[in-house]
């Protein structure tokens, strides 16, 4: 790969995009390669969690690669955004958890791309934000959809439409981080997040992420049912077993993952 590079630490995968001299902004190529990558780590026993970052010192990514974007027709406008919805989708779904760790500019893709995440981790020095409307365009990675549910359509509404980019102490005001840490902590402390959810029951927390995701683009009352379902599949795990034993006999779990 050219523009994405992944290194697996003892079982967290770090995936970067890496082009720094466009701030890593998101070709064709770049896209196709991020879903190379998490397609890999899917089926990787060893990675127990991805952190997805951006390479250099500005920026977590830019956006879409404006460059590519002005080319673009009425179809190939659309195929690009429905490949590119069809990568986050498969993000949003990881069965593994996926933090976001967002170390500057994460603008137009790049901010959908975090959005796509589980979990984001800023660096004080972030600024996010979807300045789409400012090129005539809007949001095409299902970000006008996903930032609406995570921070109300209101909050959502007033970020797109004036494309003003959000400072990281104000998106963890309204939720549209999770955490903000010092820039020179923002890896450590999302290692440290990886490695504390991969510590945790492992079918546990794929159905997590599984209830919450796909729970919360249901009617209430299906997402409950598929909270029920996942919770009897659980009862039927080496997992469960092994996490009410080692409670009540006062030690730590060992999770097997099955
Ligand atoms: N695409 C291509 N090149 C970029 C991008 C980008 N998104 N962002 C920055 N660059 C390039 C710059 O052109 C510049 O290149 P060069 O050195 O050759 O002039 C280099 O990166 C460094 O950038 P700047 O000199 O501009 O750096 P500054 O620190 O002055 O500014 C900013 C940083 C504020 C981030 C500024 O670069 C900027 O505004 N970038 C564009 C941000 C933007 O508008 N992003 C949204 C893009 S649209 C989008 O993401 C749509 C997603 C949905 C697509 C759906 C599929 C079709």
């Amino acid at each position: 790969m050219e523009n994405v590079r992944t290194e697996n630490r003892d079982g967290v995968l770090i995936i970067t995009i890496d082009r720094p001299k466009v701030l890593n902004a998101l070709n064709a190529q770049t896209v196709g390669e991020i879903w190379s990558a998490f397609k890999a780590a899917h089926d990787d026993d060893s990675v127990k969690a991805v952190i997805v970052t951006g390479g250099g010192e500005k920026a977590f990514v830019a956006g879409a690669d404006i460059a590519e974007l002005a080319l673009m027709t009425p179809i190939s406008g659309k195929e690009t955004a429905s490949r590119g919805q069809e990568v986050f989708l498969f993000i949003e779904r990881f069965p593994k958890p996926v933090i976001a760790a967002i170390n500057g500019f994460a603008l137009g893709g790049g901010c959908e791309l975090a959005l796509a995440c589980h979990i984001r981790i800023a660096s004080e020095k972030a600024q996010i934000g979807l300045p789409e409307v400012t090129l005539g365009i809007i949001p095409g990675y299902g970000g006008t959809q996903r930032l609406a549910r995570l921070v109300g359509k209101g909050k959502a509404l007033e970020i797109i439409c004036t494309a003003d980019r959000v400072t990281a102490a104000d998106a963890e005001k309204i939720g549209l981080v999770n955490k903000v840490v010092p820039a020179d902590q923002l890896m450590s402390v999302a290692e440290e997040m990886a490695r504390k959810i991969a510590s945790r029951g492992t079918v546990a927390v794929r159905y997590a992420i599984e209830a919450v995701m796909n729970g919360s683009d249901m009617p209430f009352e299906e997402g409950q049912f598929l909270e029920a379902t996942l919770f009897g599949l659980l009862c039927a795990t080496d997992d469960m077993k092994e996490g009410m034993s080692a409670f009540l006999e006062k030690r730590a779990a060992q999770f097997k993952g099955r």
